[in-house]
């Protein structure tokens, strides 16, 4: 599968985002990763649906928004996706995942489910023919600038392993939470495909977004 890189818009100069979003279209970026969360299940507050729906007008990268809320079921109307776009929600604040992926589906966006470092990777189990990407947590959610947690490399290894069993091969593995260009490269060779970078790849101070997403590139 071909190597992805979504960018953490959290980790944006927020007073350039529009310019930063052209920026990162120049350096060939994947998909465009947005942080929503809600104070409840995470302890903090970020970016809106407001701002889902205003990246949308200004680009044609594809997005991938990440729910850190409870109930996520509530909101997915609230953002104007199509059929490139990826929406995930958190097996750990639904009651009724398979509910909200098929809703998220019947939008025509693409659904993913995300699960916290300490969640065991058998939960998805009932929800595998209703996803189309799993999103394995690096770090707790909430904030950026973390440290990776350390039997990350197994999970994705395991994961990996647990969707080609199950014939879902097609399925990518995305990872968020300190991925910097060494952590990429392990995630890589452990079958990660879609990479979420923020401060530890792609926001950097001395670094342009092209010359940074070359970096990480060369890396995995
Ligand atoms: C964290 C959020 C992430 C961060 C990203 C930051 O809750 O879901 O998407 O924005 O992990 O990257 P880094 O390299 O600062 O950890
Ligand atoms: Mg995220």
């Amino acid at each position: 599968m071909k190597k992805l890189i979504s960018a953490s818009l959290m980790c944006a100069d927020l007073t350039k985002l529009y310019d930063s979003v052209l920026s990162l279209e120049k350096a060939g970026i994947d998909y465009l990763h947005i942080d929503i969360m809600d104070g409840c299940f995470v302890p903090n507050i970020t970016l809106g649906f407001d701002l889902v729906n205003a990246i949308k007008k200004i680009t044609d990268i594809p997005l991938d928004v990440h729910m850190m809320v409870k109930d996520p079921s509530r909101f997915i109307d609230r953002m104007n996706l199509g059929e490139n776009d990826i929406i995930s929600v958190h097996f750990e604040a639904d009651e009724n995942p398979q509910k909200t992926l098929e809703l998220i589906r019947s939008k025509g966006c693409k659904a993913a489910l995300a699960i916290n470092p300490q969640t065991l990777l058998s939960v998805i189990e009932p929800f595998v023919k209703s996803i189309d990407m799993l999103l394995v947590m690096t770090v707790n959610p909430g904030f950026a600038g973390q440290k990776m947690f350390e039997g990350a490399q197994d999970k994705v290894r395991n994961a990996r392993l647990t969707l080609d069993e199950w014939g879902l091969e097609q399925v990518p593995i995305q990872v968020d939470g300190n991925i910097s260009p060494e952590n990429g490269r392990k995630l890589s060779r452990s079958g990660a495909d879609i990479f979420v970078l923020g401060t530890s790849a792609l926001f950097m101070k001395d670094k342009s977004f092209e010359q940074a997403a070359a970096d990480f590139r060369a890396a995995l």
